[in-house]
This record gives structure tokens, C-alpha cells and sequence, in this order.
């Protein structure tokens, strides 16, 4: 037997005319008993309205924008089973309790009240002040789910400073006194209670004490919408915040702006965090795209489903928050760097990074993260070589150039790509794209960082026109003209670090390439010939793949192959 149930907004407490801010449900939707159906938000809290009961959503009478109070119809349900609550008091709906009197009897959830900013226990100019959790109405233990702030950060008044969360509400403290912050002492996780000290604030008037990190000058709450310093200032040149993998700038309070992601704590009801939480996302790195910032469950959708669009290779790391935010094995969930003041512990230097390396950096740190790089080792004889290279020194001389070890490398490389179709591949989705041409990268060490220009065409080159054209490029390098044209369009690298030294290492990949090759010193060895040891010259290589590609039996017959022409060249004309 069903019935119709008259969903009401349950006791809130004191707040009438409170906006609703979502609506979950629309008719024809299935629910159960505590779902929320919609969010509402105070100017301090946000609370969901449950459904009192299992059912089938027939009516929606409100939208959003509508400001609802005590009472207000905002759902109508046709329930499931004779034993349906009877409307219109929902027995298990209250939300945002009334500080005072008891809360609603069980199941009633715990729900904190929207409640006034904390009488700061300190003069409000001048003086460090003590920053209490508000008045929660009865509930106590309340988790903090989220800190905005941070040792030296300038607040206003109204800056949220930490977000708790119980069953049902979502509440933002705010500093209740402008000033800079100077200690929070709680951490995510903590349970707090009315009173309870959450942040330690040097209120804006007061002479500042010497800090090891210079902080902004305390500025006075001005009033909204005045940014705090944790504030990113959006300014009209500036990408959209979604664009940079950011929150957009999200209003803690009506009409206040507050800070931009990730400096402040993330708006979104109390079920959006629980649905975020189900499904291992850290909401904080949800781009929310509701009212000023509000995350929504589309966000959380669209955060998830390109998290596994980025592991499936089909979507730029740099989009959408590097997927960092799923737990549990999806992707990474990495710690926030290390904020060291190096200063505390002896003299620093700081200087930026030069653009060549805030470049390769970023490119090298997402062929890192997104390939499975495999390194194979192994040694090539290359005595004979080294001694033909050696005695075909003067001749090169005369025709103007200098052959070192690298240009036979690269055409003993392509020799071995040519075997090896699969180390001349690039992947695409699903595909794995195989180049008919042989273009072959060189790292090349340069004042202001790594740089990889590309030799084109090495399988119609001699090594003497790969010899010239590489000291061209590495000059060129050197010299910081190389342009995009020079660098583009490789199939394979090569990384030496021969004329340096070492004896291994494990070059990254230069994607959408699927292999590198790491060259180090070479050097004499006692070799077993069968027989006897006899000094050989050892070249060490070090041969990176990618192992969605390239299986290391491939590799493995790769570098025993370049081995093989390495140690006879006259192979590589075979
Ligand atoms: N073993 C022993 N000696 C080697 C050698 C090896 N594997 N490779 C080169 N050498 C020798 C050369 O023969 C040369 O000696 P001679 O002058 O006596 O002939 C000397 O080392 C210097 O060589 P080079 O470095 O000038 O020339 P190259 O062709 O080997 O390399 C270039 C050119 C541009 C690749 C190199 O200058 C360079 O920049 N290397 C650094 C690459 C790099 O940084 N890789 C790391 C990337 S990951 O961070």
C-alpha cells in the first residue's frame, strides 16, 4: 500500500527565508529514507532535507533560488509499504538544530546549527585572540573535515577558517577577528565542541611579532568582498579558474568571496561529501561549479570520470586536478609538497627556474607519473669500434667534423628500430602508431637546462651528416636558438651521459615516444672470451620503455641487438 507524503522543511532552528541552494530529486526519482533531496544554506550552515521515507518522488514544489523555512512543502512523496511516517512532521528529518532547546528525538542526526561568529575572548585590536567554535547548538564531537588557513595567513572576520561536518550539516567557523593567523590548533579529523579553541589570531591593530616567515601586514576586516590574503585575486586576464585545474573563487558566506582552491576549506552539502566519500575522492580537489564554487554531484561525477579518462591515457594530467583526489588505488593521492623555510637552518639563495627547466620539468614529471617505465641494462662491446672511430678521426678532421661514439649510436639504433618496429611506435588511445621514418632525439645539456633536438631522417644519413648536423643542434642549444621545428617529431632519443660519466641510469621517456636510450662511459673490462679474459671497451646502456607497449623479452632482444651492431657496424648494412 502507498500513500502520499507531504515532505516539509523540519525545524532549522531560528532561520526562516533560507535559500535552497540544490535540489537532488525530480519526480519519477526512486529514494530512500534519508536521501537527501535537497541542500539548503544558511549564512553560516548547510543543511540537506531528508526524505522521511522510502518512496517515489511525485511532486517537487520548490526550485532552486526559493527560500524555504520551518515548514515549508518542498517534496511530495507517494511512500513505499503501509508504514510511512505520516506527513507532515518527518520524523527523522530534522536539519539544522535549533541551538536551544533539545534537538528532535532520535533518529534525529546531529546537526549544528548555523550559528553567530565567536565572540572573539580577546580585545579586537591588538592582542592574540582565541578563535572558538561557535555556539552548535547541543551536538558536541563535531569532526573538522577541512582547515582554510594557515600560519601567517590575514583574515578577516568573516574568513571561514575550518569546516566541520556532522551527519547532516556542513558548518564553516569564521575568524571571527581580522588579523594574521598564528596558530591552528587543530588538525583534520579533530572533534571539536562549542568552545573550543580552533585557531590563535594576532587581531589587526597589534604590533606584529617577528615571524620566520614574513606574513602580510594584518589588515582590517574591511568589509565584504574584500579577499583575504589566502584569496587568489582572479583577474580578467587570468584563465578561468576551471582551466587551471582550480576551484573558482567561492563565497564562504553570502556576499563574502573567500579563498580560491586550494587555500579554503570546499563548499558542498553533506551529502555530496558523503557521495564524494563513497566513491574514494577527496572533495577538496573538485572543481565545484555550483554557486559561488559549490561543489555538486556532477562535480564529483565529472571529477571521477576524468580521472579514469586521464588513466586511460585519453585526458592531459594538467586538466581537471591531475586526478589526485581518488584514494584507494585510483590514482594518486599524493601529500602536499613540503613547505620548508630552508632559511631556519643556514644561508639560502633563491632563484627562479630557469624556462627551459619549469618546461622539461613539467613534461618530465607527467612521463613519470603516466608511463610504466621499465629500464634493461646491458654492455656493448664496442672495442673495434672505438678503434675504427678512432683511426677515421684525421679523415673526418679534413671534411670538418668531429664523429664521437653518439653518431654511430643513432645509426646502430636505427638499425635496431627498423628489427623493432614497436620502439618506433607512439600511442594513441587504443592504437599504437608506427612511424616510417626515423627520427632520432639527443639530450643535449645546455646552461639553462635539457633540451632534446631531433636529427630527421637518420636511415638516409651517413654518420658523417649525423655527426655534423648533431654538433650543429647541440651548438644551436647551447646558444638557446633551437625553435619548436628542431625539437619536434622525434621517434626515439638518446640520452649520453658518456662524456661525462657513470656507469647506469634510467633515462625518462620522451612522450609520445615509447623508449629512450641512456648511454654512460664506457670503459675497459676484463671479458671472458671462452678461453681467457681479454680487455674489452664496455659500453653501458641503460634502455627505458614503456611497458603498455614494449614486454621486456622485446626489450631485452632490443638491446641485445644494438649490442650485436655496436660491437660489428658492419650489421647495421645488413
Ligand atoms: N664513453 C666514453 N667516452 C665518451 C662517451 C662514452 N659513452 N661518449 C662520449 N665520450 C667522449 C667523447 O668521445 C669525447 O671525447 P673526445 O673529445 O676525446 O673524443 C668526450 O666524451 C665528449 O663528448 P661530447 O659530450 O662532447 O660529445 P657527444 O657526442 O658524446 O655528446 C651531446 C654530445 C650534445 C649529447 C653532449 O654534449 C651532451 O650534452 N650530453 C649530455 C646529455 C644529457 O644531459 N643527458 C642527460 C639527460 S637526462 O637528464
Amino acid at each position: 500500500m502507498s500513500q502520499l507524503i507531504e515532505v516539509k522543511v523540519p525545524d532549522i532552528g531560528d532561520y526562516k527565508d533560507v535559500p535552497v541552494i540544490e535540489v537532488a530529486v525530480k519526480p519519477g526519482d526512486v529514494v530512500q529514507a534519508e536521501t537527501a533531496l535537497m541542500t539548503l544554506e544558511s549564512d553560516k550552515a548547510t543543511m540537506d532535507v531528508p526524505s522521511p521515507a522510502a518512496g517515489v518522488v511525485k511532486e517537487v514544489k520548490v526550485k532552486v533560488g526559493d527560500r524555504v523555512g520551518e515548514g515549508s512543502l518542498v517534496v511530495i512523496l507517494e511512500g513505499q509499504g503501509a508504514a510511512q511516517a505520516p506527513a507532515p512532521a518527518p520524523a527523522a528529518a530534522p536539519q539544522a538544530a535549533a541551538p536551544a532547546p533539545a534537538p528532535a528525538p532520535a533518529p534525529a542526526p546531529a546537526t549544528p546549527a548555523a550559528a553567530p561568529p565567536p565572540a572573539p575572548a580577546a580585545p579586537a585590536a591588538g592582542g592574540v585572540v582565541d578563535v572558538k567554535v561557535p555556539d552548535i547548538g547541543d551536538y558536541k564531537n563535531v569532526p573538522v573535515i577541512e582547515i582554510g588557513v594557515q600560519v601567517g595567513d590575514t583574515v578577516t572576520a568573516e574568513t571561514p577558517v575550518v569546516t566541520l561536518e556532522s551527519e547532516k550539516a556542513t558548518m564553516d567557523v569564521p575568524a571571527g577577528t581580522a588579523g594574521v593567523v598564528k596558530e591552528v590548533t587543530v588538525k583534520v579529523g579533530d572533534q571539536v565542541s562549542e568552545g573550543s579553541v580552533v585557531l590563535r589570531v594576532e587581531a589587526a591593530g597589534a604590533a606584529p611579532a617577528p615571524a620566520a616567515r614574513p606574513a602580510p601586514a594584518p589588515e582590517a576586516a574591511p568589509p565584504a568582498p574584500s579577499p583575504t590574503s589566502t584569496a587568489r585575486p582572479e583577474s580578467p586576464s587570468r584563465p578561468p579558474a576551471s582551466a587551471l585545474g582550480e576551484r573558482p573563487a567561492t563565497g564562504a558566506q553570502v556576499g563574502a568571496p573567500r579563498a580560491a582552491l586550494p587555500d579554503g576549506p570546499t563548499h558542498a552539502s553533506p551529502a555530496i561529501r558523503k557521495f564524494a566519500r563513497e566513491l574514494g575522492v577527496d572533495i577538496s580537489r573538485v572543481p565545484g561549479t555550483g554557486p559561488r564554487g559549490r561543489v555538486l554531484h556532477e562535480d564529483v561525477q565529472r571529477f571521477v570520470k576524468g580521472v579514469f579518462a586521464q588513466l586511460e591515457g585519453g585526458a592531459s594530467p594538467a586538466a581537471g586536478g591531475a586526478g589526485g583526489g581518488v584514494t584507494g588505488g585510483g590514482a594518486l593521492n599524493l601529500l602536499p609538497w613540503p613547505q620548508v623555510d630552508f632559511a631556519k637552518f643556514g644561508p639560502v639563495e633563491v632563484k627562479p627556474l630557469s624556462r627551459i627547466k619549469k618546461i622539461s620539468g613539467a613534461n618530465l614529471a607527467r612521463n613519470w607519473v603516466m608511463i610504466p617505465h621499465v629500464t634493461q641494462f646491458d654492455e656493448a662491446d664496442i672495442t673495434e669500434l672505438e678503434a675504427f672511430r678512432k683511426a677515421i678521426g684525421p679523415e673526418a678532421e679534413k671534411a670538418g667534423v668531429k664523429v664521437t661514439l653518439l653518431a654511430f649510436l643513432i645509426k646502430a639504433s636505427v638499425a635496431a628500430l627498423k628489427k623493432y618496429p614497436e620502439f618506433n611506435a607512439s600511442l594513441d588511445g587504443d592504437n599504437l602508431v608506427y612511424k616510417q621514418y626515423f627520427h632520432i632525439g639527443f639530450a643535449a645539456d645546455t646552461p639553462n637546462g635539457l633540451v632534446v633536438p631531433v636529427i630527421r631522417d637518420c636511415d638516409r644519413k651517413t654518420v658523417y651528416e649525423i655527426a655534423r648536423e648533431m654538433a650543429e643542434l647541440a651548438k644551436k642549444a647551447r646558444d638557446g636558438k633551437l625553435g619548436p621545428a628542431d625539437m619536434s617529431g622525434g621517434c626515439f632519443s638518446i640520452s649520453s651521459l658518456g662524456g661525462i660519466g657513470g656507469t647506469a641510469f634510467t633515462p625518462i621517456i620522451n612522450a609520445p615516444e615509447v623508449a629512450i636510450l641512456g648511454v654512460s662511459r664506457s670503459s675497459n673490462k676484463p671479458v671472458w672470451d671462452g678461453k681467457a679474459f681479454a680487455p674489452r671497451l664496455m659500453l653501458p646502456l641503460s634502455l627505458s620503455y614503456d611497458h603498455r607497449v614494449i614486454d621486456g623479452a622485446a626489450a631485452a632482444r632490443f638491446t641485445s641487438t644494438l649490442c650485436q651492431l655496436l660491437a660489428d657496424m658492419r650489421r647495421v648494412l645488413l
